[in-house]
């Protein structure tokens, strides 16, 4: 397919894959298929921006070609986007494997020119997402998701890295317009009468009044100078249920375009965000009300096994592998681990948020049958994301909002 496009200019050797393109480069660069492979391959990319196809041969072994288009593909190409983004996943899945090998994608093959890669096919996996709407329990979720979130922060924070090397890594992953999609649709339409937000007219009401709330106003544009201007970490950038894939006993962080040097709370409240999404959608998506509070318990547990994970990898990863000096002040770590939580239980917030009134909604609502027990279930993630927002400096930890949700 011939595009034209000013993103492409510094792509010569740039051309989207056919499905016969994306067999032929998983075949060139992998040992995998072998001489005799006949090759199937389909293209089954359902997500906001990429084309992703699985390359299977006749013995069934299979991997998976993902690349980026010079658009975003839920828009067209009206919305042209960089390629660069391709780049930026591989080096970061590759940065956090070696930190979290267990959680962690494989790439096996990148090549940036081409703005694609190839990664081991996750097809005994699921994604998160459609587990939890299924009403499926991972029992190591939270204890899996605090391993790869304090240990990628962590590894990539100034407690480790020294100054000028810190700073060539920012530089490395400034992303800058994969960033300002998070900061327009994180940040900024929900808040407003924008046209990219769609949102059913029963939460008009509620909506309206977030947009005319100067206290909500004000949070949110701290959380997004946060966002803006605080290059803590290495972060995936898109932690949302879509970018996890899970079995029962395995847990893979995948899509890791959004990445970039920003506040460690970000990637820790996108996740809490959409576990909480979740939760408030399950009275819409399980009929059975025994299931429904059976699934709730499940959310809050997690939850609260996530806070006391995260916390303790991260205050022994603190105390045994602080590199800097100065940054082995007992009190300071202490106050850091803080302020994870007041920003991250903001940004939380701001997800429930701009996932049911921005334009990327979630499924775990989207797919509620029932109108009106869908716009109840908004109304009340919406208020506790607003409440998340508002109180987010002076709640230290995850507990007092689970005690809100029995
Ligand atoms: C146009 S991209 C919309 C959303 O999809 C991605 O996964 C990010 O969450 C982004 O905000
Ligand atoms: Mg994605």
């Amino acid at each position: 397919m011939a595009l034209s496009n000013d993103k492409l200019a510094a792509y010569p050797h740039y051309k989207t894959f056919s499905s016969q393109d994306a067999a032929v480069f998983a075949n060139d660069h992998s040992e995998l298929f072998g001489e005799h492979s006949q090759l199937h391959t389909v293209e089954f990319g359902d997500g906001n921006l990429n084309l992703v196809f699985r390359v299977k041969n006749q013995f069934g072994t299979s991997l998976i070609v993902k690349q980026a288009l010079p658009y975003a593909r839920c828009v067209g190409e009206s919305w042209p986007l960089t390629l660069d983004r391709a780049r930026i996943e591989a080096e970061v899945l590759l940065q956090h494997r070696q930190q979290v090998p267990d959680h962690t994608v494989e790439v096996l093959y990148h090549d940036p020119s081409k703005a694609a890669m190839v990664l081991e096919d996750l097809g005994d996996h699921q994604i998160l997402r459609q587990a939890l709407i299924a009403g499926k329990q991972l029992p190591l979720l939270a204890d899996h998701l605090a391993l790869y979130l304090s240990h990628t922060a962590f590894f990539s924070s100034d407690f480790v890295l020294d100054g000028p090397s810190k700073k060539a890594q920012v530089a490395r992953f400034l992303n800058p317009e994969l960033c300002l999609i998070t900061e327009d649709l994180f940040f900024t339409d929900p808040f407003c009468n924008h046209e990219r937000n769609t949102f059913d007219a029963a939460l008009q009401p509620f909506v309206r009044g977030l947009w005319f709330d100067e206290d909500v106003k004000a949070e949110v544009a701290s959380l997004k100078a946060s966002f803006l201007s605080k290059p803590q970490a290495l972060l995936h950038g898109d932690v949302h249920a879509g970018s996890i894939f899970v079995r029962h006993d395995s847990t893979k962080l995948i899509d890791a375009e959004f990445g970039f040097y920003g506040p460690i709370g970000f990637d820790v409240g996108s996740f809490i965000g959409n576990l909480l999404l979740n939760y408030f959608s399950v009275e819409g998506q399980l009929n059975d009300s025994h299931a429904a509070h059976a699934q709730q318990a499940y959310l809050r547990q997690q939850l609260t096994r996530f806070e006391v994970c995260f916390n303790q990898h991260w205050r022994d990863l603190m105390r045994s592998h602080t590199k800097d000096a100065a940054l082995q002040s007992e009190r300071y770590q202490q106050q850091f681990l803080q302020q994870v939580w007041h920003d991250a239980l903001g940004f939380a917030g701001c997800e429930l948020i701009r996932r049911i009134v921005g334009l990327a909604h979630v499924a775990d609502m989207d797919t509620i049958a029932n109108k009106a027990l869908k716009n109840q279930c908004e109304l009340r993630a919406l208020e506790c994301g607003r409440r998340l927002i508002l109180q987010h400096r002076q709640l230290a930890s995850l507990s007092p909002v689970l005690q809100l949700l029995t």
